[in-house]
């Protein structure tokens, strides 16, 4: 028989506006125009995950990929804070303190900078290796709808990989210039191994698993104001309703001291989401691939009110 997941939404309704919100960050990106971004500098792409320099390249100064990363610096085109990619360069680069997905509005910004905007093309990938179209920037276009390119709205990325598409080959800055990249749909996702937490087929947190869920904790206090998601899951021992059963009271437990950590006047919703054995991330076929199913996954999202303060695309 199949069970459905079952999802509890144990979110209190939350007055927010007296609160100051103090991640989220608007950023400039041109001289008349910004953007918000709900989770601030954590938004951005964090690590060179491959570069190829494209032909011609760009004058040396221009050259150093680290200048593509974090939040956007630019002052000017002489001053060398963005990568020129060369032309046909390939860039990838990595979020390893969020991720994006394809949630209502924009989703990414591609901070692109100079007097000339160029053209190049934007994938995605979950891990590195295979990767999706997401669409193209052009001609002072550097913003994305994921669902443009019908991309699945339930599935977290953390690569995105940039093409440059060979329009202005011949300057001192050959190739798309990146001065940033920032995810506006940004998520915070974390797993917890549940044998770190729980005995054997308990609910109940072992004293050990303070130290695990302070840490989280202190993960979770870079968004002031979020819904977090537990999903549980099991290996495939015990039935299919016992194992339902568990991963919702693990979630519960969990979430209860989270609560109890970060306040229970913080501006946190909370969600658990039980998966049984229904999702299990490796075959359950030997005792590592068992521990790896038996986990808690925290999601950290930023509210859909949140959504709202977005700029709708223009075009
Ligand atoms: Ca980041
Ligand atoms: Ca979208
Ligand atoms: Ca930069």
């Amino acid at each position: 028989m199949k069970i459905h997941p079952i999802i509890l939404l144990l979110g209190i309704g939350i007055c927010t506006s007296a609160f100051a919100q103090k991640t989220g960050k608007t950023y400039k990106t041109d001289r008349y125009s910004s953007i918000y971004l709900p989770l601030g500098k954590i938004s951005f792409a964090d690590s060179i995950y491959s570069f190829s320099m494209g032909n011609p390249m760009p004058l040396e100064k221009f050259r150093n990929p680290i200048q593509s990363l974090h939040e956007p610096n630019y002052e000017n085109y002489h001053t060398p804070n963005f990568l020129s990619i060369g032309c046909k360069g390939v860039l990838e680069l990595a979020f390893t303190d969020n991720g994006f997905m394809n949630l209502p509005g924009n989703d990414l910004y591609i901070f692109e900078v100079g007097p000339s905007k160029e053209s190049a093309k934007i994938e995605i990938s979950t891990n590195g290796t295979d990767w999706t179209y997401a669409g193209t920037i052009s001609g002072g276009k550097s913003i994305l709808d994921l669902e443009d390119e019908n991309i699945p709205t339930d599935v977290i990325y953390s690569f995105l990989r940039i093409t440059d598409m060979e329009d202005l080959c011949r300057s001192k800055t050959a190739g798309a210039d990146i001065d940033a990249v920032a995810a506006i749909n940004s998520v915070i996702k974390l797993t917890i191994n549940a044998d770190v937490i729980f005995d054997v087929s308990e609910y109940k947190l072992k004293s050990s698993a303070n130290k695990t869920l302070d840490s989280l904790a202190s993960l979770i206090k870079k968004v002031d104001k979020a819904t977090i998601v537990a999903e549980g899951h099991t290996d495939s021992d015990g039935s299919d309703r016992s194992n339902m059963k568990l991963s919702e009271n693990r979630c519960l437990s969990v979430i209860d001291r989270l609560r109890a950590i970060l306040g229970y006047e913080a501006l946190y919703d909370y969600e658990v989401k039980a998966y049984g054995e229904t999702k299990p991330k490796v075959v359950n076929d030997s005792k590592e691939n068992k521990q790896i199913n038996r986990r808690v996954e925290i999601l950290v999202m930023p509210p859909n009110d949140y959504y709202k303060y977005i700029p709708k695309k223009k075009d």
